[in-house]
């Protein structure tokens, strides 16, 4: 292992009591949580972007982020110390898992043909690392967001030149990935929205998406790459509509284009379930329950400020519902959890990004366990068995098997007379929820 943060040791468990703050008081991967080791369950990823590349710079000031081991301004050079920072800093966290937009691990250069040299410079040094260490890639994606020629969107440009770009960066990112072996491959919607209706033809942008979508999905077969397919919710930011709302209005887009028979599922990040007006448990659920809970993105928003601040994950009880949904979900399979998740300006020291990963690691392991227990337990499950039991005996019974229609609904309730309801109980269940995460 290289020591580029020479001053921050190893990560280990040392349990709740533990004062050392370079050490997980939750964490504990090899800890079997119902057959399953913590790790398996959870399955970490470093977000390249926000913890390798991002500087710290907000729209009022230039970065604060000190980085000693970067020594040169020249790109390349700073590329390949990024690598070895990256793996370094995973394998000091026992992180197993990252994720990377192409122009996070090699710059850009002058145009696209040096973007790619550059990346075929980066690439075979990562995977090096890959074999040293035995990091995996949870997901690669394309960045069509980011340079100026896609200001009007990428795959939903109005100029068909900025789409003919972003495919062929969609292809170079889908070959890297497939190389570095990537159980996933992310499409989040960067600028595909709009605006104003008064300069877009919205019908065709979202049928352009649809076949961009289409058009990757063709790629990946032709090279016999066989991801999942994420597509990342998010309602605004930055345009104002973004295309890919939330879960509903993404998986409503999959099932027009018939992407949900090729593998797509979603990826859910929390702050920007946040900022649709649902809560992270809500978006995870939909999702779920379509059978489309495929990654997610953690995170988590100030709920005063209303844009995507991309905060570390420390609230218990949301990391306590998320688990409670991954559980349901029967786990992530081939998807994780990304920290998609930047420490603020102020915390600008190298110790202060390994301290924000344990802050969430640590967040992400009692929320597994809260919710594992609550699963056991049944608390919850009974209860809501008990509420929807009138579906489960009778009429209620045959209604859900499609045997009644209004008439026979009127017939019933002229002979019932009046309904009958008891209490939903939602202070008692949150207190209950509460109780398990006092006594964990
Ligand atoms: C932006 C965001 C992205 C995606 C990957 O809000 O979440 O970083 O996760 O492009
Ligand atoms: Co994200």
């Amino acid at each position: 292992m290289t020591d580029l943060f020479k001053d921050v040791p190893v990560i280990k468990y040392e349990g709740p009591r533990s004062k050392n703050p370079f050490s997980f008081k939750q964490y504990n991967p090899d800890e079997l949580i119902g057959g399953k080791t913590m790790k398996e369950h959870l399955r970490f990823a470093m977000a390249y972007w926000h913890t390798m590349t991002a500087t710290g710079t907000d729209p009022f000031g230039v970065g604060t982020a000190i980085r000693p081991y970067e020594y040169t301004t020249n790109p390349l050079k700073l590329a390949e110390i990024r690598v070895k920072a990256a793996f370094e800093f995973m394998e000091k966290l026992g992180i197993e898992y990252f994720c990377f937009h192409d122009c996070d691990i090699a710059p850009q250069g002058a145009n696209l043909a040096e973007f790619r040299k550059n990346l075929d410079k980066i690439v075979p040094m990562i995977k090096e690392k890959m074999k040293e260490t035995d990091i995996k890639c949870l997901w690669g994606t394309a960045n069509v967001f980011g340079h100026p020629r896609y200001v009007h969107g990428a795959s939903t440009s109005p100029n068909f030149d900025a789409l003919a770009f972003a495919g062929a960066q969609v292809k170079k990112a889908l070959e890297i990935t497939k190389e570095l072996g990537g159980a996933n491959y992310v499409f989040w919607g960067g600028r595909e929205g709009y605006e104003t209706l008064l300069n877009t033809n919205m019908g065709l942008e979202l049928d352009n998406m649809g076949r961009f979508l289409n058009a990757a999905a063709d790629y990946a077969e032709e090279i016999e790459f066989r991801p999942t397919f994420l597509i990342e919710p998010k309602p605004k930011e930055p345009t104002k509509h973004q295309y890919d709302f939330d879960a509903a209005t993404a998986m409503g887009f999959l099932r027009k284009y018939g992407l949900d028979k090729r593998n797509f599922k979603l990826n859910i990040e929390a702050n920007h379930a946040t900022l649709a007006g649902h809560t992270f448990q809500h978006e995870l659920a939909t999702s779920r329950i379509n059978g489309m809970l495929g990654s997610i993105d953690a995170n988590q928003g100030d709920p005063n400020l209303g844009w995507d601040t991309d905060q570390f994950p420390t609230d218990v009880y949301n990391t306590t519902l998320c688990m409670y949904e991954v559980l349901k979900n029967g786990g992530l399979h081939s998807g994780g959890l990304n920290f998609d998740a930047k420490v603020r300006r102020g915390s600008f020291t190298p110790e202060d990004l390994f301290l924000a990963h344990i802050a969430g690691m640590d967040a992400f392991a009692k929320g597994l366990r809260v919710a594992y227990r609550l699963l056991e337990d049944r608390v919850l499950e009974d209860f809501v068995d008990k509420r929807y039991a009138s579906f489960t005996t009778g009429i209620g019974a045959e209604y859900v098997e499609g045997k009644i229609g209004l008439a026979e609904l009127e017939a019933y309730a002229l002979e019932k007379g009046e309904v009958t309801n008891v209490s939903g109980r939602q202070e008692l269940l949150e207190t209950i929820v509460n109780d398990y995460i006092y006594e964990n």
